[in-house]
């Protein structure tokens, strides 16, 4: 299993940067640190995970498509959280 850490603060990602080989099963450790931040990936993964401010959330899912995937914050309570970007890699 490949693991890592995701934070989201201040309206940016932290690693903003997973990379992985495909099948590999990830987990994602996610910590909204500021104010609430979901971590959410489009089709084909449909991945949307919310972490409440000061709340770490741990979600896996299986890289079974490769390709780029941009990831962000998709929930609407300040306009800042549309600057949060960062890109899921699956080789
Ligand atoms: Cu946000």
């Amino acid at each position: 299993m490949r693991e890592f850490v995701v934070v989201g603060d201040d309206f940016a990602f932290a690693h903003a940067r997973i990379e992985v080989q495909k099948d590999d099963l990830v987990q994602i450790k996610f910590t909204a640190k500021d104010i609430a931040h979901s971590f959410t990936v489009d089709a084909p993964y449909r991945i949307s995970k919310r972490a409440s401010n000061g709340h770490t959330i741990v979600f896996e899912f299986r890289a079974d498509e490769t390709g780029r995937f941009p990831f962000y914050c998709n929930l609407t309570q300040d306009e800042r959280c549309k600057k949060m970007k960062g890109e899921l890699i699956v080789r």
